[in-house]
C-alpha cells in the first residue's frame, strides 16, 4: 500500500533553478569564475555548500574558511530576496490537482527538499497547509544522492520507507529516493532519470492511479 508521496522541490513543485542560478552567477563574476546555464543544470538537487565547492573547483581557486562562509551568506542573502517575489502562481500546472487525489486516497503528503530555504518557498507558493511533514536539509548528514533527506521524512510522517513514493527531477535525487528503498517516479526525460520506476514530462502527467498500479506490481 502507499502510505506517503515525498515530493522534492525545485524542478518538482516550481521552478527555482533559475533563481538559485542568478544568485550563483553573481558570486562566480565576482569572482571572475565563468558559470552558465550548464553548470547550473548540475547543481540541481546539490546542496549549497556542495555548489559553491563546484564553481571554486572551476575556477581553479582556494578560498579560506572564512571567505567561504562570506560567499555562501551572500549568495543566500540574494536567493532570499529573489524568493521573496515567489507567489501561487509559479506553483506548476499538475500540483494542486495531484495533491487533491493524495487526500482522497488518504495518502500522507512529504517534502523532501536539499534546500534550507525549502519551508520558506513552500509558504510563498501558498501550499504548506497540504504538506504533513516538511523536511528539514539543516538537520540531515548527508545530501542527495544519499538517502537521508527521504529517510527522515518517512520518519517525520511515521511511515515505512517502503510503503513510500518518492518524486524527483534530478538524477542525484532519483538515486537518493532508490537508496532510501522507495519507489521512484521521475519527472522530465526518462532517457536521462534512467534510475526511476517510473517517469512523467511533467507533474501535468502525474497520474496517481498510474503510479499506485506500478508500485504495486513492483512489490510483488
Ligand atoms: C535545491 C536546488 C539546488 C540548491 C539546493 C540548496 O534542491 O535544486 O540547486 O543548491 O536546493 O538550496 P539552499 O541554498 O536554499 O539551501 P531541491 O532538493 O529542492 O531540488
Ligand atoms: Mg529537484
Amino acid at each position: 500500500t502507499t502510505d506517503a508521496v515525498i515530493f522534492d522541490l525545485d524542478g518538482v513543485l516550481t521552478d527555482t533553478a533559475e533563481l538559485h542560478f542568478i544568485a550563483w552567477q553573481a558570486i562566480a563574476n565576482k569572482l571572475n569564475i565563468t558559470f552558465d546555464k550548464e553548470d547550473n543544470e548540475k547543481l540541481k538537487g546539490v546542496d549549497r555548500e556542495n555548489s559553491l565547492k563546484y564553481i571554486l573547483a572551476k575556477g581553479n581557486l582556494a578560498v579560506g574558511t572564512a571567505k567561504f562562509e562570506q560567499l555562501l551568506k551572500e549568495k543566500n542573502d540574494q536567493y532570499l530576496t529573489l524568493i521573496n517575489e515567489v507567489n501561487p502562481s509559479h506553483l506548476f500546472d499538475g500540483v494542486l490537482s495531484c495533491f487533491a487525489a493524495l487526500k482522497k486516497s488518504n495518502v500522507k503528503i512529504g517534502l523532501a527538499s536539499a534546500s534550507k530555504n525549502a519551508s520558506l518557498v513552500i509558504s510563498k507558493l501558498g501550499i504548506e497547509h497540504l504538506f504533513d511533514f516538511i523536511g528539514d536539509a539543516a538537520s540531515v548528514a548527508n545530501s542527495k544522492p544519499a538517502p537521508d533527506i527521504f529517510l527522515s521524512v518517512a520518519h517525520g510522517l511515521n511511515v515505512l520507507p517502503k510503503n513510500c513514493i518518492g518524486v524527483e527531477d534530478a538524477v542525484a535525487g532519483v538515486r537518493a529516493i532508490k537508496s532510501a528503498n522507495m519507489f521512484a517516479v521521475g519527472i522530465g526525460d526518462n532517457q536521462i532519470l534512467t534510475q526511476a520506476d517510473l517517469v512523467f514530462p511533467s507533474m501535468s502527467e502525474f497520474d496517481f492511479n498510474q503510479v499506485e498500479t506500478a508500485f504495486l506490481l513492483s512489490a510483488t
